[in-house]
């Protein structure tokens, strides 16, 4: 079947901790926002239970709003993942903020996320600003705890209840804790009522060939550092499904600004394109659930974070 008539969502197995909401049914959606890199995709995923997002220690990780839904008993959770917030350079990075503020706008509760590893910053205070012209209710979430000595994490919570009155605060790893139903809870009591919007095997409305892309900047991203990062992007040329063989086939375009940045890319030999492609080529396979295969292809386009046509074949506009 063709890429673009796959279904756009997948199934999941039954969702976690059940959440008593008050007797009926609760809906409504979550903005996830925070500096870049301080957790919000690793968070979205492991409420999920799902790889809705992706998630690498380089900051502007995530370029678009990613949605993920958790699925209760007694509500429905649906969670928006937005890019980090950060001063616009280039046409993508003024979409990425549109982004994060199109999510607040829709959001029935704001978690804000902070990094309990370092001190509140300018970049805090400049988000902080910004959720003050909604009235949603804001969980302060101080996340990356298992980082960071106990005794720190009070001063930290003192100093962001003098910026802001936040409905709850909860200190977090989202990395390492295993529970995350006190947080959930806390949510569902400030959803409003309503039915729910995805059905239950849902857990994203993102097409399969946005996540095989996704997961193919991710694998770079997992390999790259300084300024390559941010000048890659990825385009699916080709999204072939051979049913008889269990096979798909995906052809991509890794768009890169300088040459520079393509030889780095290839790697000696192509010995980087080769790393890359096998991380991908396995994460990919994770999520169709058969096997692929993978072809990469670098090109230097080097104003494509300006051109407004390119951001939008690409999907960032
Ligand atoms: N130790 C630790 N690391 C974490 C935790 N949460 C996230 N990380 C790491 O922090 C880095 C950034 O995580 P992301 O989830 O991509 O952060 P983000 O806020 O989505 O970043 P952007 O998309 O760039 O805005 C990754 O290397 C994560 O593994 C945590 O609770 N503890
Ligand atoms: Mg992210």
């Amino acid at each position: 079947m063709p890429a673009d008539r796959e279904p756009s969502t997948f199934s999941v197995e039954p969702p976690t901790p059940p959440v008593q909401s008050g007797g009926r049914f609760r809906s409504g959606t979550i903005a996830l926002v925070g500096r870049p890199n301080v957790g919000k995709s690793t968070l979205i995923n492991r409420l999920v239970g799902e790889k809705v997002a992706i998630v690498s220690d380089v900051p502007q990780t995530t370029r678009t709003r990613v949605l993920g839904v958790v699925h209760l008993p007694e509500a429905e959770l649906v969670l928006l993942d937005t890019p980090g917030i950060h001063r616009p350079r280039h046409r993508l990075n003024e979409a990425m903020l549109r982004a994060a503020r199109a999510a607040l706008d829709e959001a029935d509760v704001i978690f804000f996320l902070i990094d309990a590893t370092a001190p509140l910053g300018p970049g805090d205070r400049a988000i902080i600003d910004l959720i003050r012209q909604h009235r949603a209710p804001v969980f302060l979430l101080l996340n990356k705890v298992d980082l960071v000595a106990k005794p720190l994490v009070l001063p930290l919570i003192d100093e962001a209840r003098r910026l802001f009155e936040f409905a709850e605060i909860f200190p977090i790893s989202a990395k390492a804790d295993a529970d995350f139903t006190a947080l959930l809870r806390a949510a569902v009591s400030r959803l409003p009522e309503g039915e729910a919007a995805y059905p239950e095997d849902e857990y994203t409305d993102q097409t399969v060939r946005t996540m095989a892309t996704e997961l193919i900047r991710e694998a770079i991203l997992h390999r790259t550092r300084e300024e390559v990062p941010h000048a890659v992007a990825v385009r699916i040329d080709e999204f072939l499904e051979d049913d008889a063989k269990a096979l798909t086939t995906i052809k991509a375009t890794v768009l890169v600004e300088k040459a520079s940045q393509k030889a780095i890319l290839i790697g000696a030999g192509g010995s980087m394109m080769k790393q890359v492609g096998e991380e991908a080529r396995k994460e990919v396979e994770r999520l169709l659930g058969r096997r692929l295969y993978l072809s990469l292809w670098v090109v230097v386009d080097e104003h494509w974070r300006q051109n407004t046509r390119t951001l939008q074949e690409l999907g960032y506009l």
